[in-house]
């Protein structure tokens, strides 16, 4: 199995995952400039040219964050990083991860984009995306974690995308359950060996 990465964007969570079932796979760093791997042209692994993918060992590859991550929780489903099918939490999860892919992730994209002025950004993330920032964080103030007690895949994501605010200059220090979060997410074994197989430094 193959993950597609880019370091620092959103196939961490993915790979949070992958480490958390316990899956053996390769990565494989994208260049987004020239959308190559060292295997060659990116566009043929998939055409969106998005990170994350997961190539499968029948060769199958599956694109969307949210997509992987439900496909490696349902792969794993001992390890209950998803709440059972058909149950009710289940939908509650699956409601947090489309929130974390569009409100926060979508959100955060804006923040990256070279198409959009300084000014306009300060606007965004102040109007935008702090309330959304204050939603999560009190939430979290009485849940360890989105589900819960129970760590799930919503979990990587939200940790993934919580990464970014620092390095576009938004200033999330003031949330302390977000905090709190971030701090106890980095304690698990999955996430401190993701951020390092990317060379990714936190502190
Ligand atoms: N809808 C996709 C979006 C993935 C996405 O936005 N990936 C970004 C990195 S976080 C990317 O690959 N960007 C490539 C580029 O900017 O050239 C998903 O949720 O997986």
């Amino acid at each position: 199995m193959k993950l597609y990465f880019a370091p620092g964007s959103c196939g961490l969570a993915s790979q949070i995952a992958l480490r958390e079932v316990g899956q053996v796979f390769e990565l494989m760093k994208v260049d987004f400039a020239t959308k190559t791997t060292v295997e060659g042209d990116y566009f043929k692994i998939t055409p969106k040219g998005f990170v994350p993918a997961l190539k499968l060992e029948d060769g199958d590859v599956l694109t969307e964050g949210a997509a992987i991550l439900q496909w490696i929780a349902d792969s794993h489903p001992e390890q209950g990083l998803l709440p059972a099918f058909g149950s009710r939490e289940r939908y509650k999860a699956l409601g947090w991860l489309n929130y974390v892919a569009t409100d926060l992730h979508r959100g955060m994209a804006t923040m990256f984009s070279p198409f959009i002025d300084a000014a306009s950004k300060a606007r965004y993330a102040e109007s935008n995306l702090a309330p959304r920032f204050a939603y999560v964080d009190e939430h979290l103030a009485s849940h360890e974690y989105l589900m819960g007690s129970q760590f799930s895949v919503a979990d990587a994501y939200l940790y993934n995308v919580l990464c970014w605010p620092p390095r576009v200059g938004v200033d999330i220090t003031g949330f302390a359950a977000i905090q709190a979060f971030m701090a106890r997410m980095e304690q698990r074994e999955s996430v401190r060996a993701a951020l390092e197989a990317e060379g990714i430094q936190r502190h």
